[in-house]
């Protein structure tokens, strides 16, 4: 797919859910990398800088897509040739889009680990690394009830609920002020992740830190599934991650919202669930407690001092 067509579309949030958009941004900078015809490898780094560019840029908060976007532009820095960088965008995409995927089935067979036979859990928006433990213990004969919240203001909750029918999981959607109404029916929450900081919190669908403030007074243990790219360096080094605040039409039916000059309508898509608020990370490298994210950061990502360094512009922005 064209890069601008899948900026769109993840702008849209036609494609959504962070690992979704990460894979799709590798696979447009390999499609992109196949079809830009550049005179030198200068100009196709340039444009393909370009492109990586206009990817990043469609949604500020889930920490996966400039995670992917680094690791397929990573493939440019040996290239001294049009053609070999090419190949090196084309193979370090295609290494990431699998490599994705099978961190999502091996998070699936930890994360099943953590379900015991009987439990009845609760979930917030839609995560495919979150829904993947859970069939994955529905698979393994354990029998699992879910409460699944409704998600405004997109109403990820219907492809959560569609997904956990289709697998034959006896679940209940609840609207998200429901939520404490059902929390001492519940043995176990389990999210996913747009974001994890080196301090171990959690970027999460809005909503996220309440369900999680909940579950922690009434002593219900939160789980958070997240691959490794989820995790973010740059807070390292103090980088906040930035929240997205999207269209106020998306709470508000603009028609409606121009009759009440005094209100303005809020529209953050994500919150921040502190590290005391979980319990574990389940990763495709095992489950950590949230204290231990540093870990993944310098182990799994391989961000070195190097990188600190670009990230940070610590050269005064020249190339050395
Ligand atoms: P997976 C989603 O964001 C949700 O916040 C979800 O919990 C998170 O990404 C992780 O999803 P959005 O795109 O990668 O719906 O586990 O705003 O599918």
């Amino acid at each position: 797919m064209f890069v601008t067509e899948t900026a769109e579309k993840i702008k849209s949030m036609e494609i959504r859910g962070a690992g979704r958009i990460a894979r799709a941004a590798a696979e447009a900078l390999r499609d992109h990398a196949l079809a830009v015809k550049a005179p030198t490898n200068a100009a196709f780094r340039q444009e393909m800088e370009r492109a990586a560019a206009e990817l990043v840029a469609t949604r500020p908060t889930a920490v996966s897509l400039p995670n992917a976007v680094h690791f397929v532009m990573a493939g440019l820095d040996a290239a001294k040739t049009v053609k070999e960088a090419r190949t090196a965008v084309v193979s370090r995409a295609g290494q990431f889009i699998e490599s994705s995927r099978h961190a999502v089935e091996k998070i699936a067979e930890f994360g099943a680990r953590h379900i015991r036979d009987g439990d009845v859990i609760l979930t917030h928006c839609n995560s495919e690394a979150a829904l993947g433990c859970m069939i994955a213990a529905h698979r393994q004969g354990k029998e699992i009830e879910v409460f699944a919240t409704e998600v405004r203001p997109r109403n990820q909750g219907l492809i959560t609920i569609r997904t956990l029918n289709d697998a034959g999981i006896k679940t209940n959607f609840i609207v998200d002020s429901a939520v404490r109404s059902f929390i001492h029916d519940v043995d176990l929450v389990m999210v996913g992740a747009d974001a994890v900081t080196v301090n171990g919190a959690v970027v999460n669908k809005i909503g996220t830190s309440q369900v999680a403030h909940t579950a922690a007074e009434a002593r219900v243990n939160v789980i958070v599934a997240a691959e490794t790219y989820k995790f973010a360096p740059r807070t390292v080094v103090g980088e906040l991650i930035q929240i997205e605040e999207r269209p106020p039409g998306e709470v508000l039916a603009d028609a409606i919202a121009q009759t009440l000059p005094h209100v303005r309508v809020r529209n953050p898509a994500f919150d921040v669930t502190p590290a005391e608020y979980i319990d574990l990370i389940v990763t495709e490298q095992g489950a950590i407690p949230p204290q231990m994210a540093y870990v993944i950061i310098r182990e799994y990502l391989g961000w070195d001092i190097g990188e600190f360094h670009k990230a940070f512009d610590l050269n005064g922005g020249h190339e050395d």
